[in-house]
């Protein structure tokens, strides 16, 4: 099972709003297997498929601690029920905003409803880091990034400073030497 590469911001792909899944069949549980594989290697505790370029409602997601026994979670056209209006603060970070963390406000409690790994529908009473991993998850579904809930000045220095290290990237691939040099 392949470990699918991870966009990072400013690609326009992330802005993308994803397509409710038609069915839970065996092609959709393969992209899920890929998906909880890439998050487990980045690692993270979370992961959205438009993250891997695939603009389809699709999470998975472990809180597990990384020594215990793994727990994945799944959660296909999942939505929010009844938000609670207090409030939990949260230092947030995301796989497509690398090495970036900051608070974020979301509502504490909420219900999710979604359809399971075996397309089973479920209820789900979400609290603490999981109200708060969902909350962030579903945003990736609308095109939305935790960094859309802080100051556009704190917003805008992390972007160019994500530009800046891909343009680094792009040039190192550039020159790196080929095969043919190696030999
Ligand atoms: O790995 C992740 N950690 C995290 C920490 C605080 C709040 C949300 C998250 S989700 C993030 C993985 C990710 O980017 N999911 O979209
Ligand atoms: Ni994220």
């Amino acid at each position: 099972m392949p470990i699918r590469q991870i966009l990072t911001a400013p690609d326009p792909r992330l802005r993308e709003i994803s397509k409710p899944v038609k069915k839970v069949d065996d092609e959709l549980r393969a992209l899920m297997d890929d998906m909880l594989e890439t998050m487990y290697d980045a690692p993270g505790i979370g992961l959205a498929a438009i993250q891997v370029g695939v603009p389809l409602r699709v999470i998975v997601m472990d809180l597990s601690d990384s020594d215990d026994k793994p727990e994945p979670r799944y959660f296909v056209n999942p939505e929010i029920l009844d938000p609670s209006e207090d409030m939990s603060v949260y230092e947030e970070g995301c796989l497509s905003v690398p090495d970036y963390f900051e608070s974020v406000d979301r509502p504490s409690q909420c219900r999710v409803k979604y359809l399971d790994y075996d397309g089973n529908e479920q209820i789900l009473v979400a609290q603490g880091l999981l109200a708060t991993c969902i909350q962030h998850e579903m945003d990736h579904l609308e095109g939305v990034l935790f960094i859309d809930h802080i100051s556009r000045l704190k917003r805008d220095r992390i972007l160019k400073k994500l530009k800046k290290e891909q343009r680094f990237k792009k040039v190192m691939d550039e020159d790196a030497p080929t095969d043919g040099l190696l030999q």
